[in-house]
């Protein structure tokens, strides 16, 4: 099993430490965690709102910290909240090889998105205890803050500041739509906190692999339980905002409506049409539009709202984007600005062949897949070398309180990465 940046065949973990590492994957033991997990921010619907930064974002942690210090890790924090929970190597110098996701979620998400990536580490903590298998590296579980970005744009906030710390100060500075700003949220909970020892942004590490659901409906289409991740497409946020005059709904004739909401359904209405004929893979979303003052009898005198694009290929979204500026355009004093870029990220190639080389020593089936949607690996790319495991989605489905996965697909996503964790961490 390869295991190295180099492409050498270097001293990698035998088979033997490989599968007693694998099993001691404890399925029913990762299942309880989950549901444990999704208790903070339960829906009655069976999901889970369990939004960045909010109380039940910090009594998740401070359950998942509590846990895996049970498990011998050393926790610490960074200063936008990502937390890292670390087991040692026999090379304590050694750079460490971490795996984790995100804990915050959708406001109507499901147990799985993000906690299962967190889950799935924190049982690789477990399974390593429990297996004894030496390991040279250092093995850390990451929890990245607020991947999620709907409360507190961008995505993967906790993720992009840690590999490139000059972002903090924005990000710090970043209010929701109730003016609360991500710094007065992290700072209301410092005392809380105080017992997890702070560690500098962007730490230098030697790989980063990261479990996730697939959340589309590739892997249950073709019946096989692991996608090897080759990479994420591109993606856009943008804010899109129109004005008209505040005026009576029943008195203003015609002629001397400035309506807002006319002219903000007119974008909306012509990006759906032209994105409709534009290549497949071309994906809009239109997910949130706030219109002022709100009231039934008064025309709208501002409406904003989201638009999410997403290609596999940058110039794709280049053109669709000025398609879209023109758009706006078309309609007076109509504004956007664009809030997020992520560009198509390819995956380490050595990581992607860890990975598959982990579940074939498994004797597990796996694929490989490309992301539609983002995930904090995909700033990782940047920083080390990353890779993701997928496990299939039922029915495709994801952001929606009916997420689900079995709990058979869950734990084999784990094995294959505790397996490729090992791979890693004894090269
Ligand atoms: O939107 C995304 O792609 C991710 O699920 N946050
Ligand atoms: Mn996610
Ligand atoms: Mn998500």
């Amino acid at each position: 099993m390869t295991a190295s940046s180099t492409n050498q065949t270097t001293r990698g973990p035998s088979s033997e430490d490989v599968r007693a590492l694998a099993t001691a994957v404890d399925e029913h033991r990762l299942g309880r965690l989950i549901n444990d997990l999704a208790a903070f921010g339960a829906r009655d619907d069976g999901g889970v709102n369990r939004q960045a930064l909010t109380k039940d974002d910090f009594r998740g942690r401070r359950f998942l910290i509590d846990l895996a210090r049970g498990y011998g890790a050393t926790a610490h924090q960074d200063t936008i909240g990502n937390l890292f929970f670390r087991v040692e190597g026999s090379d304590p110098h050694a750079l460490p090889v971490v795996t984790g996701s995100h804990a915050d979620s959708q406001p109507t998400g499901g147990k799985l998105d993000g906690a299962y990536g967190v889950c799935a580490a924190i049982e690789v903590l477990a399974a390593l205890r429990d297996s004894g298998v030496s390991h040279r590296r250092p093995v850390e579980a990451v929890i990245w803050t607020n991947e999620e970005g709907c409360r507190f744009p961008p995505g993967s906030m906790g993720a992009s500041a840690f590999t490139d710390p000059g972002l903090l100060a924005g990000f710090l500075g970043t209010a929701d739509k109730d003016g609360i700003t991500v710094e007065e949220e992290l700072s209301a909970v410092v005392a809380d906190f105080s017992d997890v020892p702070s560690r500098p942004l962007g730490a230098p590490l030697a790989a980063f692999v990261e479990a996730h659901i697939e959340q589309g409906p590739i892997l249950e289409a073709v019946g096989i339980p692991v996608g090897v991740v080759r990479g994420i497409q591109g993606t856009r946020w943008f804010e899109v905002e129109t004005t008209g005059v505040a005026a009576h709904a029943g008195s203003t004739p015609k002629g001397a409506r400035d309506d807002a909401l006319r002219k903000a359904t007119a974008i909306a209405s012509d990006a759906y049409r032209l994105f409709a004929a534009g290549d497949d893979n071309l994906r809009l979303t239109i997910g949130r539009m706030n219109v002022a003052p709100g009231s039934i009898n008064v025309i709208p005198e501002r409406v904003s709202f989201s638009v999410d694009l997403r290609h596999p290929e940058t110039a794709t979204l280049e053109s669709a984007e000025s398609t879209l500026r023109s758009i706006v355009a078309s309609q007076d004093g109509a504004t956007i600005a664009r809030v997020m870029e992520m560009p198509p990220t390819p995956f380490d190639e050595v990581i992607q062949r860890t990975i598959a080389d982990a579940a074939r020593l498994l004797g597990i089936p796996a694929v490989p897949i490309d992301s539609g949607a983002f995930h904090d690996s995909l700033h990782l790319a940047g920083h080390a070398p990353t890779g993701m495991v997928f496990v299939p989605s039922r029915g495709g489905l994801s952001h929606n309180p009916n997420e689900y996965t079995d709990l058979t697909d869950l734990a084999t996503g784990t094995r294959v990465l505790a397996a490729t964790v090992l791979a890693l961490a004894n090269d």
